[in-house]
């Protein structure tokens, strides 16, 4: 598996996203951003499948102030294969879900690119050990390897204040599982689906969204 390139390739993503978010930080980084981030908010998502993945899941956040415990539970994902998750959200994207019309270019299959306009680039990489900035985008040794298919995640993910933080409280965060075995050969193989649209050195069952939902 080319798990490096795998990373390089969703830089790109990151680095072609972030540029608005980092402005919005620091352009609300005053006191007044800071009192209304203290707040404390419980968040649920229903994690639904994409691209017939067979998956289902629900998260639970709990945010106190900047830190929010997050929980994810999840069955029906592809075995053994590592699977990328993160927090999305754009602050010119529609923060939800995308579904079939997104398929701008017809396959059949959603892939990264055309979820961004609905849920945005990557805010957090919800890994399971050390950075969870949009940097560890596609860290997979840091990521669940759901050996079957089933993954219980739970971890206290730093934010900082500001205009995005409020933006997630409020509703407007995604949560995307990524990995599918379109071919089901157990394996992210370019048999499935061809070459990722972020990087044609790799399989595009590596990146594709698996499970979405909007923690509200
Ligand atoms: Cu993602």
């Amino acid at each position: 598996m080319k798990q490096r390139k795998l990373y390089a390739g969703l830089g790109a993503l990151v680095l072609a996203g972030t540029a608005g978010v980092a402005g919005m930080q620091a352009s609300s980084a005053d006191e007044t951003a800071e009192r209304a981030t203290r707040g404390n908010v419980q968040l649920d998502a229903n994690l639904t499948s994409l691209n017939d993945s067979g998956a289902r899941g629900r998260v639970h956040a709990e945010f106190k102030g900047r830190k929010a415990h997050v929980h994810i539970k999840a069955k029906g994902l592809a075995k053994n294969l590592p699977h990328a998750q993160h927090i999305h959200f754009g602050a010119d994207a529609r923060n939800e879900c995308p579904n079939v019309s997104n398929d701008t270019n017809n396959d059949h299959r959603l892939n990264v690119v055309e979820g961004v306009p609905d849920y945005g680039p990557i805010l957090k990489s919800l890994t399971t050990s050390g950075d969870t900035s949009p940097a560890s985008g596609l860290a997979v040794d840091r990521f669940p390897t759901t050996p079957n298919g089933t993954e219980n995640y739970e971890r206290v993910i730093k934010f900082a204040p500001g205009a995005v933080l409020r933006a997630i409280k409020s509703g407007k965060g995604v949560v995307v599982v990524h990995g599918v075995d379109h071919n089901g050969n157990g394996a992210y193989d370019f048999e499935g689906a061809g070459a990722s649209e972020l990087d044609p050195s790799l399989p595009a069952e590596a990146t594709d969204p698996a499970l979405c939902g909007v923690l509200r």
